[in-house]
């Protein structure tokens, strides 16, 4: 684990005791710091108590005494508006940082990589993280995939991180230079919390803040606004600047053409690696993550042919296109990250046929980035408190059915998806919502429709 010295005998205020507020106070007090948390959920808070970590109701503390403000990344900092303790520590001149930021802080010596884009990220993140593994390169692989960066081991020198970044988070890391930074692509998504579309782009171009010469930034280029940010980068930055490319050509960057990954710098593009027999990357955004893995690892040193055969041996992650079962010739899959409609669409383009599970709480932007794919859609069976908006955005386009739950869509669906004469049909949890109206996290929803998947009657292949 980290122990953060950089505060040691001040006083630090946390805000928010999730994942992100617990492993700081521990970290913090390990670090021989004075910690006042909060949380505005009692029982979030409770469990601070129970777990040792000293309680200070920051709305009515001395806002004088901290010196730094910890803030959990997803509570609201700008927009909609600040939370009232933002606005208190910022009046008394107190700094607002994340838990990255004190990793930043305390970790020298090592090289940090930043992932970040609306989509791909945490199958970028872990992709590169086994890549470099492998290649006998120590690495620890933390942040927005979901293991707060103070719970890593430190590793050795010379080493690296690779941490996923949310938009959040690199708002809230102001220090942090990343010696190779990753944008993936961006798509309209948190939308609220960053005020609108500019703030959001602005939130993500903050991977390359800091990038000087001998650093590299990574650019997916096959979204307007990313490939906007390359061009900038390539006009004005300081750092080397790669493209990358799930379906086209990325001159003197790396680009995936019909399914084969090519090297189109130094290496006068190479073919590298076949990527269409890889079930565990399936779709041109998978092909994209691996160029951006393969652009991340060669600027690290690593051989291409390491890389090649990292990607080949990576199990892909949880939740993300997870096969999860072939019953009776359908084969369930488990998509609960896509809590987008944009990460709907890029599953959606790898099948043919589709009985699809959707719903949750709806964000922002509507059903628009699905509609190129309806066509696949052979029922839409819709959850959870999106399900009245889906059914009306998809009326006279796509059959669909509110059973309300999760475990009565899979029901409903094994039944329709059984009928249909051939072997591609595909049951598919790709919610475009988050999980938070019936479930704790979209964890939580693809383990349930696993769980569900598993408890199926019928006969299994594989
Ligand atoms: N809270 C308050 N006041 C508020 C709002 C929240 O006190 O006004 C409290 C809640 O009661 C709760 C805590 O803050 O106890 C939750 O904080 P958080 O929402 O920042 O969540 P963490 O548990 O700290 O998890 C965060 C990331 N969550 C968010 O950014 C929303 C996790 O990313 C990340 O894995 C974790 O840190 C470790 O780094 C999840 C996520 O959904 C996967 N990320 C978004 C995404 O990928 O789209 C950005």
């Amino acid at each position: 684990m980290i122990d953060p010295s950089s505060f040691e005998g001040c006083t630090v205020a946390i805000l928010g005791l999730g994942r992100t507020g617990l492993s700081a106070a521990a970290a913090l007090m390990r670090g021989r710091a004075q910690v006042w948390a909060w949380d505005d959920d009692v029982a979030a808070r409770d469990a601070g108590g129970r777990a040792g970590i000293p309680l200070v109701d920051l709305a009515r503390c001395d806002w004088s005494t901290p010196k730094a403000l910890v803030l959990s990344p997803g509570i609201p900092h700008t927009h909609p508006h600040p939370h009232p303790v933002v606005a208190l520590a910022r009046d008394a001149g107190c700094e607002v940082i994340g838990d990255i930021e004190l990793l930043a802080r305390t970790q020298r010596g090592v090289t940090f990589i930043g992932v970040t884009g609306t989509n791909g990220k945490s199958t970028t993140t872990a992709l590169l993280g086994h890549i470099l593994n492998g290649a006998d390169h120590p690495t620890q692989v933390g942040g927005n995939i979901g293991v707060p960066v103070l719970e890593l081991q430190p590793p050795p020198p010379g080493g690296t991180f690779v941490l996923e970044m949310s938009s959040y988070q690199l708002e809230l890391t102001p220090s942090l230079a990343f010696d190779v930074a990753v944008l993936l692509n961006i798509s309209a998504d948190h939308l609220e919390h960053h005020g609108g579309m500019a703030g959001y782009v602005a939130a993500k171009t903050l991977i390359f803040r800091g990038q000087k010469a001998g650093a590299t930034a990574v650019v997916g280029i096959d979204d307007t606004p990313s490939h906007a940010i390359f061009e900038q980068l390539r006009e004005t930055g300081e750092q080397f600047v790669v493209p990358i490319s799930g379906g086209g050509l990325a001159t003197g960057g790396i680009h995936v053409a019909d399914g084969r990954l090519r090297d189109g710098g130094a290496a006068g593009n190479a073919a590298i690696l076949d990527l269409r027999p890889l079930t565990h990357l399936p779709g041109s955004h998978n092909w994209q993550n691996a160029a951006a893995a393969f652009a991340a690892a060669r600027a690290l040193g690593v051989p291409p042919r390491a890389i090649a055969s990292a990607i080949k041996s990576f199990p892909g992650l949880s939740h993300r296109q997870e096969q999860v079962a072939t019953i009776d010739g359908v084969t369930y899959v488990n998509d609960s990250k896509a809590t987008n409609p944009d990460a709907v669409a890029k599953a959606l383009a790898c099948y043919d046929t589709v009985y699809w599970i959707a719903g949750g709480r709806a964000k922002e932007g509507g059903l628009e980035a699905v509609e190129p794919y309806l066509e696949r859609i052979r029922h839409a069976f819709l959850i959870g408190e999106a399900a009245d908006a889906f059914a009306a955005a998809l009326a006279g386009k796509v059959a669909t059915s509110q059973p309300g739950t999760l475990q009565a869509a899979v029901a409903e669906a094994q039944i329709l998806a059984r009928r249909h004469d051939g072997r591609d049909a595909v049951v598919l949890l790709s919610p475009a919502c988050a999980s938070f109206d019936q479930f704790d996290n979209f964890e939580a929803r693809g383990d349930a429709f696993r769980d569900l998947v598993g408890a199926l009657s019928g006969r299994r292949d594989g």
